[in-house]
């Protein structure tokens, strides 16, 4: 009988990582065998409220069991065809998705990069075949502090030199203008531009929420000029504001929209450009593609999730509990938060830098039990899973504030 495997401490896991995993990441020092819910529990049996839900792909918290019941269901019966053939999942995925968004045409891919190059290829083919852009003339028009995925065009119009040092030559036809200004945004729009491309709310810039009216004036500007409004709602979207989509704040449809994170359940990547049948209608068949995109076990859970938010508690959960930590936060300003924004269950809080960095902050939180993470600087972002409790919200700013004013 060989020996039971032995069950590796904490500590030697993360000892055990350094020299064979690649190091682009600095994890807080906390590693997580099992989870449930809002809830996370380490390798000693340690348990943590999840305060930042996967970076909002666990808005269901972990495990949902309707979500783990679809996955498991489908596991049973199959798991990947390639799109050479239909499967007997996609159609109603696809069907429902673009019910919930209010969207004609669904473009399935697995995670929210794929979806924002996808939505980019699309926007461009739509400028070229549909609005007439001289070929290879296309223009798109980006906000400065964005954050849309790591492959080498997205980095390419990345103001964070962190993520783009290193990795030129870059991919051209982006041009930078500074968020929530609409004045800029129409300056650099022009007869070659096929699309805007703007986060609702810009989330690693550090829940960035632009002026009430901007959404609004990017949908008159776009439509005015003859270009696309394109929404990446893969952080913002699907629940986490209070709405399906954050863009539902001011009532704007979007002409193309991006989903991803919370999409896949938390359990496997499922990303999506959604869009009007103008738009989307401009793929044809080997124009664009993905070996695992609209895979049926992706379509199963993405099912299942659509499931799930077309009842519309999680947007009222997190309209309702964002009452409570909108709350909580205005209390603890002045009281070691300096200044905070906030939407839905989805804050980012700024932290007197005397009290230290995020990443500090982030720590102490840490060994009290409340996993966050720092964006830049002394911010620290908050997105609970959209099923934490009431309870278990004020429990974390309770635990907030003691970390803060101790
Ligand atoms: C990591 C950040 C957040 C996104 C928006 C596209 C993507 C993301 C608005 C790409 C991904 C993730 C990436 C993840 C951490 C997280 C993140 F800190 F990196 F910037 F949320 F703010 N559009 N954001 O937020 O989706 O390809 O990752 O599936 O560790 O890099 P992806």
């Amino acid at each position: 009988m060989t020996a039971p495997a032995r069950t590796r401490g904490s500590e030697e896991l993360i000892r055990a990582e350094e020299p064979v995993l690649a190091h682009n990441y600095h994890p807080l020092p906390v590693v997580v065998a099992r989870a449930e819910g809002a809830w996370v529990e380490d390798v000693e049996g340690r348990r943590y409220l999840d305060m930042l839900a996967g970076y909002s792909a666990l808005n269901f918290g972990h495990r949902h069991p309707a979500l783990i019941e679809a996955a498991h269901r489908q596991l049973d019966r199959l798991t990947l065809t390639s799109r050479a053939f239909h499967n007997d999942r996609l159609a109603e995925f696809a069907e429902r998705l673009a019910a919930l968004t209010g969207m004609d045409m669904v473009l399935p891919m697995n995670t929210g990069a794929e979806a924002v190059e996808s939505g980019i290829k699309v926007a461009r083919k739509w400028a070229y075949d549909v609005k007439g852009v001289p070929a290879d003339r296309a223009t798109i028009v980006v906000a400065a502090d964005n954050f849309h995925g790591r492959t080498t065009t997205i980095v390419g119009f990345s103001t964070d030199e962190t993520a783009r040092s290193g990795f030129g030559p870059f991919t051209p036809g982006f041009r930078i203008v500074p968020y929530n200004d609409l004045a800029a945004m129409e300056a650099a729009v022009d007869e070659t531009t096929a699309a805007v491309l703007i986060e609702p709310i810009q989330g690693e810039a550090g829940v960035i929420v632009p002026d009430d009216g901007y959404l609004a004036g990017v949908r008159e500007l776009t439509r005015r000029a003859g270009c696309l409004f394109m929404a990446d709602e893969i952080q913002s979207g699907l629940g986490r504001t209070g709405h399906t989509l954050a863009v539902e704040h001011e009532s704007v449809v979007p002409d193309v929209v991006l989903l991803g994170k919370a999409l896949g359940g938390g359990i496997v990547p499922v990303s999506a450009v959604v869009g009007s049948r103008e738009v989307l209608g401009v793929l044809h068949p080997g124009e664009h593609g993905s070996t695992f995109g609209g895979n049926p076990l992706a379509a199963a859970v993405g099912t299942a999730v659509v499931g799930l938010l077309e009842t519309g508690e999680f947007q009222r959960r997190a309209a309702e509990l964002g009452t409570v930590l909108r709350d909580g936060l205005t209390t603890l300003t002045g009281r070691g938060v300096v200044g905070f924004r906030a939407r839905g269950l989805w804050a980012g809080v700024d932290v007197d830098p005397a009290l230290g960095t995020g990443r500090e902050v982030s720590e102490r939180l840490m060994r009290e039990g409340i996993l966050v993470k720092d964006t830049h600087g002394s911010t620290i972002r908050l997105a609970p899973p959209l099923t934490v409790t009431g309870e278990e919200l004020r429990e974390a700013l309770g635990t907030l504030e003691k970390v803060l004013t101790s």
